[in-house]
C-alpha cells in the first residue's frame, strides 16, 4: 500500500515556452527530492489553475505524491483547482478494479509503461472468479494451455499443467505462482472493495472511494470485474427456518464442506451444477439435483496431461498462441470451414465423433454454421441427445436430462466429467422443477409441489447476474454526475466494449459488447488490454489528458453487436447471454459474436486510424 501522502507543497519553474513546470518537492525525510515536469492548463480564473503531473520516467513513479499546490519563483500559491492542502488519497496514474486474470494483466500492462498502478480487489485474496468458486469439481472448461496467459514466453514454457482442464485450486496457484513471479502483489490492495467512482471532470481524473475507506485519485480507471462475478442471491420462502446449511457456489467456504454422509440438494444445472454433480455425487450419502432447464453437455475428455504433449506444445507454443488469437473463439485450433450441411451423414457423424471425444466447449465449432445455421445446428444436438441418451440408463430420467426446445449452443453448453453417469447411481436423483416446482424450504430441508424432501445441505447452483451486475454493483459516476446505471438503464452500451461516452478515461475490460464469454475470455482480455496499453502509450506521449468514447462511435458499435447476433441463432433462446437471467434486466445481447479475430482487426484498424470514435483532449472538457 502507498503511504497516504500529506500534499507536499512544491516550488515550481515556469517554462513558458512549454508551459511546462518544473518542480522540486520540498518534503524532505519521507521521499527524495524529486524534479517533474507539471502540465497546467488554464480553467476559469488563476485562483482555478490545475496542475497535471506526468512523470517523465517509470522510476518517479512509485513514490510521487499527488501536487495539489505550489508556489512559483514569483512567490504566488497556485492551488489545484478543488484541493486542499491536506486531502489524503493515493494518486495514480491507473486504477486497475479486481485482481483477477485480467486485473492482474492490466497491473502487469500498465505498470510495464511506467503506470503508477494499483489494485484494489475486494476479497483479501487475488484471483477473481477462480478464489470464489472452489465448489467440488470446479475447473475451466477450456484447455489449460491455451487458459493462460500469453505475456510471457518464460512463464509459458516453465509452469506445468496436470490435466488437460484445470481444476480451480490448480488455476488458483497458476494466478498466485504469476503475481509472486512478477512481483505483482506489492501493487495490490486487498479487502478493497470499490464503493464508489467518480469522475472529477476539472481535473480529468477518477476519485474512487472503497468501503475500507480508502481514497484515490487516478487518471484511468480501468474495471476488470469479471462477467460472472455477482452470484444471483436465489433464495426461497422459508429458508431461514432450514435446520441445515445452505452454501452458494460461487461463495465456496475455503475451507471447505465435509459432505460425506450428507443428504445434499443441488439447485441449477448450469456449469457449476453440472461439474458439481458427479464429484458430490461420490461423496454424499444422497444427492438430489433440482433442474429447471436440461441444457447440453459435452464430456470434458479430460486427462492428464503427459510430458509428450507438454512438451510438443510448448515446442510450438508461440504458434498455438497465433492460431488461437486468429481463431473465431480464441481456442487453440483453427475450426472446420465446412457448412455441416455441405457434408455426406457419414462423414459429420465421423468428424462429430472426433470432436465429441476431443474438443470439449470446441464441439460448438465442429463446423462453422452450426451457431448460425438452424438446419445445421439440428445435426448438431440430434449428436448431443443420442450421446445423452447412451449415458443414462433410466428412460424417465433420460427424457428429462435431454435438452428439447433450443438450439444446442445458444445457452452456454456444459462440459462435463460424468454428470450424465451420476444419474445411474442409486444414491443420485433429479427433480424437474417444470413438473415440480420448489414452494418453500421446510425446518427439514425442500417442500415441492409433489413432495417434501429432507436435507443437511442445500447448494445453489443459480448462477450470476452476468455481464453488467458486476459492473452496476457499485456507484460509477462519470460527466455531470450521470450514473453508469442510468447510462445503461435500457441495456450496456459502449464503444467497442471498452469505452462509455460520458464516462471519460475509464475502460472496461471484457464486458459487454466485447467477445468476453463467447470467446476463451482470457485470450480475448488479454487482446483487449495489449490495445488499450497502447491506446494509453500513445496518449500519454501525446499528452492527451482526456479520453472519451464518442456517442455516434458508441451507438454504431451497439449496432454493430446487434447485427452480427442477428446473424446467429443466440437471440432465439433466453439466456444470461441476453440478460435472461434477472426478471426485469433489459434484454439485450450481452457479448460480441463476430469472433476474437474479427474483434482483434477492428481494434488494430482504430488504432490505426488514430484511435477513432474517442475523443482525444489535451485538456479535460469541463463541459462535453
Ligand atoms: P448458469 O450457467 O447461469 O446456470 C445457473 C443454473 O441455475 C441454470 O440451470 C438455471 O436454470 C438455474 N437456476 C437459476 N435460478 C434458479 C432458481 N431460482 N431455481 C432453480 N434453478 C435456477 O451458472 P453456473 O454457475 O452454473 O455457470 C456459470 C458459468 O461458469 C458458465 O456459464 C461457464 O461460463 C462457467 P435455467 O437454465 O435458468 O432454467
Amino acid at each position: 500500500m502507498l503511504p497516504l501522502f500529506h500534499v507536499p507543497r512544491v516550488l515550481a519553474d515556469h517554462d513558458p515556452l512549454h508551459t511546462n513546470w518544473v518542480a522540486q518537492n520540498e518534503v524532505q525525510g519521507c521521499l527524495p527530492t524529486f524534479r517533474q515536469s507539471i502540465h497546467m492548463w488554464k480553467t476559469k480564473s488563476p485562483s482555478e489553475y490545475g496542475l497535471f503531473m506526468r512523470p517523465r520516467s517509470g522510476s518517479e513513479l512509485s513514490s510521487r505524491p499527488l501536487v495539489n499546490s505550489c508556489v512559483d519563483k514569483a512567490g504566488s500559491l497556485w492551488r489545484r483547482r478543488g484541493m486542499t492542502d491536506t486531502e489524503e488519497h493515493v494518486r495514480l496514474d491507473a486504477l486497475v478494479v479486481g485482481a483477477g486474470f485480467a486485473g492482474l494483466r492490466a497491473l502487469w500492462s500498465l505498470r510495464g509503461l511506467g503506470f503508477a498502478t494499483r489494485v484494489i480487489e475486494a476479497s483479501d485474496q487475488i484471483g477473481g472468479v477462480w478464489n470464489f468458486n472452489r465448489y467440488p469439481g470446479a475447473r475451466c472448461d477450456v484447455e489449460s494451455f491455451d487458459y493462460s496467459y500469453r505475456f510471457s514466453p518464460e512463464l509459458e514454457q516453465d509452469w506445468r499443467w496436470s490435466e488437460r482442464y484445470a481444476t480451480q485450486p490448480e488455476i488458483l496457484r497458476y494466478i498466485n505462482h504469476v503475481a509472486d513471479r512478477f512481483d505483482l502483489r506489492q501493487h495490490v490492495d486487498l479487502s478493497t472493495r470499490m464503493d464508489e467512482a467518480r469522475y472529477d471532470e476539472d481535473a480529468g481524473e477518477w476519485v474512487v472511494t472503497s468501503e475500507a475507506g480508502t481514497s484515490y485519485r487516478a487518471t484511468y480507471l480501468i474495471l476488470a470485474v469479471g462477467q460472472l462475478s455477482r452470484p444471483k442471491d436465489t433464495t426461497y420462502p422459508g429458508q431461514e427456518e432450514f435446520n441445515g446449511r445452505v452454501i452458494y457456489s460461487a461463495n465456496w467456504p475455503r475451507e471447505g464442506v465435509d459432505l460425506s454422509g450428507k443428504r445434499v440438494a443441488i439447485i441449477g444445472t448450469g456449469s457449476s451444477g453440472v461439474q458439481m454433480t458427479p464429484v458430490v455425487a461420490r461423496e454424499a450419502d444422497h444427492l438430489t439435483v433440482f433442474q429447471r432447464t436440461a441444457n447440453y453437455s459435452i464430456p470434458a475428455a479430460n486427462a492428464p496431461v503427459s510430458d509428450e504433449e507438454d512438451a510438443a506444445v510448448k515446442a510450438n507454443y508461440r504458434q498455438r498462441r497465433e492460431d488461437a488469437r486468429r481463431s473465431p473463439s480464441g481456442l487453440g485450433f483453427i475450426p472446420n470451414g465446412a457448412s455441416a450441411l455441405e457434408v455426406s451423414e457419414e462423414e459429420r457423424e465421423r468428424e462429430y465423433e472426433k470432436a465429441w471425444n476431443r474438443l470439449g466447449f470446441g464441439f460448438a465449432l465442429t463446423y462453422k454454421d452450426i451457431l448460425l445455421d438452424l438446419d445445421s445446428n439440428k445435426t448438431a444436438s440430434d449428436f448431443i441427445r443420442k450421446k445423452i441418451a447412451g449415458r443414462v440408463t433410466d428412460p424417465l430420467l433420460r427424457e428429462k436430462l435431454t435438452p428439447e426446445g433450443f438450439p444446442f449452443g445458444t445457452r452456454r453448453p456444459s462440459v462435463d466429467d460424468g454428470f450424465y453417469e451420476a444419474f445411474n447411481r442409486s444414491n443420485v436423483s433429479l427433480v424437474d422443477l417444470k413438473e415440480t416446482p420448489i414452494q418453500e424450504f421446510t425446518q427439514a430441508g425442500i417442500r415441492t409441489s409433489a413432495a417434501d424432501l429432507p436435507f443437511d445441505v442445500v447448494i445453489y447452483a443459480t448462477g450470476f447476474d452476468a455481464f453488467t451486475g458486476s459492473l452496476l454493483a457499485p456507484n460509477i459516476f462519470g460527466r455531470g454526475g450521470l450514473a453508469l446505471a442510468k447510462k445503461w438503464e435500457a441495456g450496456p452500451v459502449s464503444n467497442l466494449g471498452i469505452g462509455v461516452n460520458g464516462f471519460p478515461n475509464m475502460f472496461i475490460i471484457g464486458g459487454p459488447g466485447s467477445p468476453s464469454l463467447l470467446s476463451n475470455v482470457l485470450l480475448s482480455t488479454e487482446e483487449q488490454l495489449d490495445w488499450l496499453a497502447s491506446f494509453l502509450e500513445k496518449a500519454g506521449k501525446d499528452d492527451v489528458q482526456e479520453i472519451e468514447a464518442e456517442a455516434q462511435a458508441e451507438q454504431d458499435w451497439v449496432e454493430h453487436v446487434n447485427e452480427r447476433a442477428a446473424e446467429t441463432l443466440y437471440l432465439m433462446t433466453p439466456s444470461y447471454y441476453i440478460g435472461a437471467e434477472m426478471p426485469g434486466k433489459p434484454r439485450v445481447f450481452m457479448p460480441y459474436s463476430g469472433g476474437v479475430r474479427y474483434y482483434r482487426r477492428i481494434l488494430e484498424n482504430v488504432a490505426k486510424d488514430g484511435y477513432s470514435g474517442f475523443t482525444l483532449r489535451k485538456e479535460p472538457a469541463l463541459q462535453a
